[in-house]
């Protein structure tokens, strides 16, 4: 297999179709979402760039919807993809074809495919047909952009966002349990933004049971969004009149139960809701390859307190989010973990920041798994 060099301009490129990429998170599943940008020489001698990404629900691919605009002149251009492009066909032919037959003169791939049917084969494929190829450009940022994607190809579990709101004193809510309006305007507006970019948001029966949560994006522009919620609830305890459950028509919603409580389910499922038996719910590895299974790459776990522990104590937590308002709940405060939860100064939870952000008179910082 002969790969070539990459080029000056090649990263720049790839930035453009990495960035077009993210944003396609949250809807793509159980598929990547993968940017592809072509470039093309114009009428008069000028390059144009052409960008597409993985639809939502996963079809059509990228390279398909970039090589279906219509007057495209695809012969002899260069084609940027940030995954190794498909090379399984289904119904229709794989994007590795489609390029081939297309002409393209050369591909620059960000990372490998994982997928079995895929890896390496895609290379293959394109250096036997003659076209010039380019693998690894801005391969860690396309690996840390489709994480959740190559987690479940990999490890066969989504990757896991574990956010947090808190106050100074790393209370979650005051004494009687009131955690509404710890944080500002703007960490609301970026809770729902994760929302929209995170297939499911998790939380458990306590949770629900308490706040009554939405756990929906209410933001513009992203209302069309249709992320899962998913109770975990042993007992199938979600009320009927807990607002998950009112609108689980509109906003899809799935509870994961370990004791059949017949009534129950035949009421929630009237109303809309999904309901999933899992013959064990103790351990949290089993539930996320169980979502994996399903198709998830990105969760999303929002409380309380016993469930972040879980998570924690599993070590599978693999981005934390905390927001931080400036306000001090008193001892008597919910904390953001459980008794369950063990450690010490010699072995503690080790997390390593990545990136913070003053937001008015909130901070935001993101952390990931040392
Ligand atoms: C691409 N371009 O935009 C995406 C790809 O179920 P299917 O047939 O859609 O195939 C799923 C696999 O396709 C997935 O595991 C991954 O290998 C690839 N995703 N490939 O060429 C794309 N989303
Ligand atoms: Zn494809």
């Amino acid at each position: 297999m002969s790969l070539l060099p990459e080029q000056p301009q090649d990263q720049y490129w790839m930035a453009k179709a990495l960035r077009y990429a993210a944003l396609g998170l949250g809807e793509t599943w159980p598929n990547p979402s993968v940017g592809c940008l072509m470039l093309t020489v114009g009428d008069n001698e000028n390059t144009q760039f052409h960008l597409t990404r993985t639809a939502a629900f996963g079809r059509p691919h990228a390279e398909e919807a970039l090589l279906s605009i219509p007057s495209l002149k695809a012969k002899d251009s260069t084609v940027y993809v940030t995954l190794e492009p498909c090379a399984h066909e289904q119904k229709n032919l794989s994007c590795v074809d489609r390029l081939i037959r297309a002409g393209v003169k050369r591909v620059v791939i960000a990372s490998q495919d994982p997928d079995q049917r895929t890896n390496g084969i895609a290379v293959q494929k394109l250096i036997e047909a003659g076209v010039s190829v380019t693998v690894g450009c801005l391969e860690k940022q396309a690996n840390t952009m489709q994480q959740g994607y190559i987690y479940r190809q990999r490890y066969q579990r989504p990757m896991v966002t574990l956010k947090t709101a808190i106050s100074l004193d790393g209370k979650t809510a005051d004494s009687k349990g009131n955690s509404q309006w710890i944080t500002n305007h703007y960490s609301r507006r970026r809770v729902h933004l994760l929302r929209a970019f995170h297939d499911a948001t998790i939380v458990g029966i306590g949770t629900v049971i308490k706040d009554n949560p939405m756990l929906n994006c209410r933001l513009k522009r992203f209302e069309h969004r249709r992320s899962l919620r998913i109770v975990l609830d042993r007992q199938l305890r979600l009320p009927c009149t807990s607002k998950l459950a009112q609108t689980s028509t509109q906003f899809p919603t799935w509870v994961l139960y370990r004791y059949d409580s017949e009534n129950r389910r035949s009421q929630l499922e009237k109303m809309g809701v999904e309901v999933h038996l899992l013959p064990d719910m103790s351990d949290i590895s089993v539930i996320l390859s169980y979502l994996a299974g399903k198709g998830l790459t990105r969760v999303l776990v929002e409380g309380g307190a016993k469930l972040h522990s879980a998570f924690f104590q599993a070590k599978l937590v693999d981005r934390l989010i905390i927001f931080q308002a400036p306000i001090l709940l008193g001892s008597q405060g919910v904390d953001m973990t459980g008794p369950e939860l063990k450690a010490d100064i010699e072995q503690p939870y080790r997390f390593k920041l990545i990136h913070t952000r003053k937001l008015i008179n909130d901070f935001y910082y993101e952390y990931r798994q040392a």
